[in-house]
């Protein structure tokens, strides 16, 4: 593939998906999960699509657009706007559902109660709402958080949790997952995921890692720290690099057995749409798939399952593609 490094493929649609999820987006906030659903799939062929929309029969040619969103791509080629989009959020009820949504720990409901309280700017949330500890983080670095970081930062805050995890043992594995590994020219957070080939000096190193973390000071504010996930902890929190003019970042910290190494890797490097994928997929074929292993001869009853398995051996993420009888592929493939 031409693009096998950087941006696997260019969206040659933007000037439409920005919009359509702009409108998905607030027909999410707005509790019209079902009409938000319906675009999902468009604009995810829309982003796939080799060239841009020229005619409304070629936007009506592809899954999942039907002519009523048909109507509105060619809206979108002909004019440049859309009607609908604008209409909504021209109302100033659905602009400050649609602010407060950004509020890192504040979801659609939240932001719906408290437009219903009558709050309308971040300054009322500030100064009136009840805010939880997440929604004062969030609050606190509310544009900072929305800003998606070049992958060159990212790199650097990787690189900082990396000397951290090989000071504590040089033999320890840390490495950038998530939109950075499948090549993204930006991120949204930077998600370190760590462990150890011995197989047990991951033990502890939580602990360590964020304690000398903190005492450097490049983790500002911990969000999340979850240690009863099986044999994972995983940690969410904020970080800044050091000189000036830098920017909080959310950083996302998860440490695992080497057993879970593969599954964690292949699970925290998503797309989370390409992991719902392979789930899919497993649960097919009576397998169980998770960021902690592969499991077989899982049987299901109206989607539930009655029984957890048997673990496979998963030492590579090739394997997990092999035992669900897939070809590799790599992360920058890994969009959809
Ligand atoms: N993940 C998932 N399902 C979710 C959330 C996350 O499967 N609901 C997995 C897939 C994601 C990975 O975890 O790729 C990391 O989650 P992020 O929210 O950090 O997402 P990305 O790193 O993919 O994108 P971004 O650049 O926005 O951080
Ligand atoms: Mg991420
Ligand atoms: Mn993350």
């Amino acid at each position: 593939c031409a693009h096998s490094s950087g941006n696997p493929r260019p969206n040659f649609n933007k000037h439409i998906t920005d919009k359509l999820e702009a409108l998905a987006k607030t027909y999410e906030n707005t509790n019209d999960r079902w009409r938000a659903l319906g675009y999902a799939k468009a604009i995810m062929t829309l982003k796939k699509h080799p060239k841009a929309i020229a005619t409304w029969e070629e936007a009506k040619s592809l899954p999942g657009v039907g002519e009523k969103l048909a109507d509105k791509i060619w809206e979108i080629v002909e004019s440049g706007q859309l009607r609908k989009l604008d209409e909504l959020t021209s109302q100033e009820e659905i602009q400050a559902i649609n602010l407060f949504s950004d509020i890192w720990g504040a979801g659609a409901t939240t932001a719906r109660a408290w437009v219903a309280q009558g709050f309308r700017t971040l300054d009322d949330i500030r100064t009136k709402a009840h805010l939880n500890r997440h929604q004062k983080i969030g609050l606190q670095y509310y544009e900072e958080l929305l800003d998606r970081m070049p992958r060159s930062e990212a790199a650097e805050i990787e690189a900082v949790v990396v000397k951290a995890a090989k000071d504590i043992d040089e033999n320890m594995i840390a490495m950038a997952c998530g939109s950075f590994r499948r090549g993204k020219a930006t991120c949204g957070d930077v998600d370190v995921l760590i462990t150890h080939p011995d197989g047990k000096s991951h033990k502890g190193v939580f602990t360590k890692i964020l304690t000398s973390l903190h005492q450097t000071g490049f983790l500002t504010d911990d969000l999340v720290r979850q240690e009863d996930n099986g044999h994972q902890k995983k940690y969410l929190g904020v970080c800044l690099l050091p000189g000036e003019g830098r920017k909080h970042r959310r950083l996302d910290i998860i440490v695992v057995p080497y057993s879970e190494f593969a599954c964690s890797k292949l699970y925290f490097t998503g797309s989370a749409h390409f992991n719902r994928s392979m789930r899919h997929l497993a649960g097919k074929m009576g397998m169980s798939l998770s960021e902690h292993s592969l499991n077989t001869g899982v049987t299901r009853k109206n989607g539930q399952k009655l029984n957890e398995g048997v673990p496979l051996q998963t030492p590579t993420e090739d394997s997990v593609f092999q035992h669900l009888g897939l070809k590799y592929r790599p992360p920058e493939e890994r969009d959809h």
